[in-house]
């Protein structure tokens, strides 16, 4: 039963339960009305409360309906609130935990409203590309006062109910209950002591008024185009809003409603709403039940302090779990402390970290120099220099030391996951963990899994990576896993593209309007020429017939390694980030085309984006036919957490089903005619050349 009933003396309970958060699905909306006209109709009922079982009151509409029929069926929310708001008898919310979206809304509808203290009050509609869509920008300008309400809305970012509470003239809480246990028994003596109150009184009948309406729309209309480029949901949350001053509210909820329905259909919402439920689809690996028992990890050991060693160590000192530090020398260990140090430093010169929280980050961080000091750890993370003979030395020394059913991890980025657990006794418990540099920042951890990592490993890693806030994907073993296999295709095309006739400038230039954080050559810049040179040194002697541009080995040739020696692509200034162009670079390319006879030629950004994303969107279906991707939102959770994919396209897969796959099979037919460009890789992958046939999608 999604909305179980139930009289307690003279006031009707209803209880909202719909796990995991109460969503307001189509069930649940039947579930509710039935409620209230069962309660209407009982004429012992004086009054009805509203609440909602389990960790929520509720988390809004069923996010799961959207974009098909059921979301709108009848009752819809509209319908719900509308007859909550119609009842001859006073219903009262009592909201607890978590009180969200439409879920708010359905509060604010009500007569009156009591809160447990701790609630999450939100309406994080706009973080899902859209703006509140059942009175919300309406309701709570009046319940709670313009400004507030907008900063809510336009955030999305959940607000404590005692805060809210605390507000002068707010209307929103008629009452705090003491706490969430006796909220129950609150709500309905406080629905007895208004039963009888005449007339019921409707958020709706407030006033909702600015002192200086157009002077502050136009100042929030400013600040918030600012921030929200690329996102039009924002700024039509300020219209909804500044309609509310300006209309009646029956005129502002239909313009609330017109602006909410065009919201739904833009591409930005499809986007966000896609990348809200692939980040909790990575979480589920298909053959890994979500029963699974976990391994405790309570303590974790961290070999190597250098950049990589040091970031992932805060992670887990941030998340509260000790960490023990291994080097060879005391002097690397040193350098390793201070760089935390630094780091935590400057969080707390900013003020993003209060300084007792910084002691008590450090005192959970110990260091040693030998490998027996770390048996009592339940994770070991190594990350050691990338190479296999020396993750081989390392691997079989945590073999002899580790105690049993500690998991053994690589952050290893490029070597085999499996070669790696064959050095050790215990391959069930080796697992990859590649975090990306700057570890203590980005969110995306690759989870790889061996061919004989245990399923609980990988559950309680999964768990883990929760812990400490990051988004992990599970990968299989391949050269690359996931993000560096489709970014060796992607580079190799920005490459092909520097022969054909472009300048590093106008590749960037071009990706970057696009809407990536950095083009591939300030991004090598960065990431460090030479480490790039290093792989393909590696991989093009085991692939000789791979064609690429050599482009990238003359500037390396030439010392040119990016921001960590004043030059690559382009030249910077110590202490500047800017990138600025270099004229021999571009003499260089210039003089390796002429050297191949190529005759340069003009290609269009449209060309350049098309050949760099389809790229990516290519070897992703190859990745997804070998199994090493569970599936293609795992790929756009990468692409989108680990290398700068525009937000508001939704990844590359996002992208490309929106573009539509036929005709990003037919763009990769024209590139394959360019004798220049290795049509062998434009051979639209059998998954893809089949959903395109099929007119289907990869999501
Ligand atoms: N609809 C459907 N499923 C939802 C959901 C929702 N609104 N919110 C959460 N879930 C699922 C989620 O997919 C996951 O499922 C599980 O609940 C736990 O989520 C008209 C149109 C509520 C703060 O945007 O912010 O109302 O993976 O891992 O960390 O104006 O979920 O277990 O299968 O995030 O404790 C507006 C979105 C909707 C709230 C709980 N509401 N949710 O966080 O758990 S639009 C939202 C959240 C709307 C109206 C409009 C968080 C949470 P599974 P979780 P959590």
């Amino acid at each position: 039963m999604t909305a179980e009933y139930k009289v307690h003396g003279d006031i009707a309970l209803i209880t909202l339960n719909n796990p995991p958060v109460n969503g307001l699905g189509y069930a649940t909306r039947v579930g509710i009305t039935e409620a209230l006209a069962r309660a209407n109709a009982d004429a012992t009922v004086k009054a009805i409360v509203i609440t909602g079982a389990g960790k929520a009151f509720s988390g809004g509409a069923d996010i799961k309906e959207f974009g098909n029929p059921k979301a709108l069926q009848q009752p819809n929310l509209l319908s719900v609130i509308l007859m909550i708001e119609n009842s001859t008898k006073p219903v009262i919310a009592a909201v607890h935990t978590v009180c969200m979206g439409g879920g708010l809304e359905l509060a604010l509808a009500c007569h009156y409203r009591i809160a447990a203290p701790g609630c999450s009050v939100a309406l994080p509609e706009v973080k899902l590309g859209l703006l509140p869509g059942a009175g919300g920008t309406q309701r709570l300008p009046r319940a709670l006062g313009v400004e507030p309400a907008l900063n809510m809305i336009v955030s999305g970012e959940p607000v404590k109910s005692e805060m809210l509470a605390m507000l002068p003239g707010q209307q929103l809480f008629n009452k705090m209950a003491v706490s969430l246990e006796s909220l129950r028994d609150e709500a309905l003596a406080y629905a007895r002591s208004v039963a009888d109150v005449r007339p019921l009184p409707l958020v709706r009948n407030l006033p909702c008024k600015h002192p200086q309406g157009d002077a502050y729309f136009e100042f929030a209309r400013n600040m918030v185009g600012g921030m929200s480029k690329n996102f039009p949901a924002p700024l039509k949350c300020v219209d909804a809003v500044e309609s509310a001053t300006k209309n009646k509210f029956e005129a502002g909820v239909l313009v609330e409603r017109s602006l909410f329905i065009n919201l739904m259909w833009t591409p930005e919402s499809r986007a966000l709403r896609h990348i809200f439920m692939a980040q909790r689809a990575a979480s589920k690996i298909p053959d890994v039940p979500s029963d699974t028992p976990l391994r405790a990890i309570n303590s974790v050991a961290v070999i190597g302090a250098g950049t990589m060693g040091g970031g992932i160590s805060m992670n887990f000192l941030n998340a509260g779990i000790a960490v023990k530090m291994l080097e060879m020398k005391q002097e690397a260990l040193d350098r390793g402390i201070a760089t935390i140090r630094k780091n935590y430093e400057a969080q707390v010169k900013k003020g993003k970290l209060k300084q007792d929280k910084y002691e008590q980050r450090m005192s959970l961080l110990s260091t040693t120099l030998s490998y027996d000091d770390l048996k009592g750890a339940d994770l070991v993370i190594e990350a050691v220099f990338e190479e296999i003979g020396v993750k081989e030395a390392v691997f079989k020394e945590l073999d002899r030391v580790m105690k049993p059913g500690a998991i053994l991890a690589s952050n290893t980025s490029t070597l085999n996951v499996d070669k790696i657990a064959s050095f050790t006794q215990r391959p069930q418990d080796v697992v990859g963990l590649h975090f990306f540099s700057p570890a203590n920042v980005m969110k995306l951890l690759e989870v790889v899994r061996g061919a004989k990592t245990a399923k609980d490993v990988l559950a309680t890693v999964m768990v883990l990576a929760k812990k400490i806030k990051k988004t992990a994907v599970v990968s299989g073993v391949c050269d690359g896993f996931i993000g560096n296999r489709m970014i060796e295709q992607y580079g190799r095309q920005g490459g092909f593209l520097l022969d054909e006739g472009c300048t590093p400038v106008q590749v960037d230039k071009a990706i970057e309007k696009f809407g990536f954080a950095m083009g591939p050559f300030r991004m090598g810049d960065l990431a460090g020429n030479d480490i790039g040179w290093a792989i393909r040194k590696r991989r093009y002697l085991e692939k000789p017939d791979m064609k690429y541009s050599k482009t990238a080995d003359l500037l390396c040739e030439k010392g040119r390694f990016g921001q960590k020696t004043g030059a690559g692509w382009y030249d910077y200034v110590a202490g500047k980030r800017d990138a600025i162009p270099n004229a021999e670079v571009v003499k260089m390319i210039e003089d390796h085309r002429a050297s191949l006879g190529i005759k340069p030629r003009k290609i269009s950004d449209e060309e350049i984006v098309q050949r760099l994303v389809y790229s990516l969107v290519n070897e992703a279906a190859h990745i997804l036919e070998d199994g090493i991707a569970s599936k293609a939102s795992d790929i756009d959770m990468v692409y989108l957490m680990g290398y700068g994919f525009p937000i508001w396209r939704g990844g590359p897969m996002n992208y490309a089903d929106e573009v539509g796959l036929f005709n990003v099979v037919q763009a990769m037919h024209r590139f394959a005619q360019n004798p220049l460009d290795d049509a062998r890789f434009w051979q639209p992958a059998p998954l893809l050349a089949k959903l395109a046939e099929q007119g289907k999608t990869f999501n």
